[in-house]
């Protein structure tokens, strides 16, 4: 069953680039289309460094827990730890929504929950997203919505903290 899936990577400590093209490398040829990277300020109220942020679109013949799993082994790589929610990381990789046929597969597995549940109000993930894929729908609890639509509801103080970032080597 091939299913398509949409990623959401960031980092913020430690070679956060680095970070970032160690999931587009794991990827490999499942990789559909990958956003520019993203300078963007913090979200969640923990004080710390901005983030870099990259949205994923991958294809492939893996379930939406085998792609968890994938996202969770370049956690692992990059030594991971989880001290703080919504605090500095090495690597975050999450599962923002997953398709087979067209059709978004929806779940409340409180393991992995699709789409996933902050994904329509966080600018980060939105941004970069609508980037490579204009046309991208999102289902939401009030319905299914354009991400176009998302980002333009966002408030603007949280749409102009992300910005595309330098490009570094
Ligand atoms: N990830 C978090 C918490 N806050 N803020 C931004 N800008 N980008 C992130 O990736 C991020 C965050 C924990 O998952
Ligand atoms: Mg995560
Ligand atoms: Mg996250």
């Amino acid at each position: 069953m091939t299913t398509r899936v949409v990623l959401s990577a960031g980092a913020n400590m430690d070679r956060p680039h680095a970070r970032l093209a160690s999931v587009v490398q794991a990827l490999g040829d499942r990789l559909v289309a990958a956003s520019q990277v993203y300078t963007t300020a913090p979200w969640g109220g923990v004080s710390q460094d901005d983030f870099l942020n990259q949205t994923l679109i991958a294809e492939g013949d893996l379930t939406p827990e085998e792609w968890l799993a994938l996202c969770q082994e370049c956690e692992r790589a990059a030594d991971r730890t989880r001290e703080v929610r919504w605090g500095p990381r090495t690597l975050d990789v999450d599962v923002i929504s997953v398709e087979t046929d067209g059709a978004a597969v929806l779940s409340d597995d409180a393991e992995l929950t699709l789409p996933h549940p902050r994904a329509a109000v966080r600018a980060f993930v939105l941004v970069p997203w609508l980037e490579v894929e204009p046309r991208a729908r999102l289902w939401t609890p009030t319905g299914e919505r354009t991400v176009a639509e998302l980002v333009a509801a966002l408030p603007a103080a949280e749409r102009d903290g992300v910005r595309v970032a330098e490009a570094t080597r």
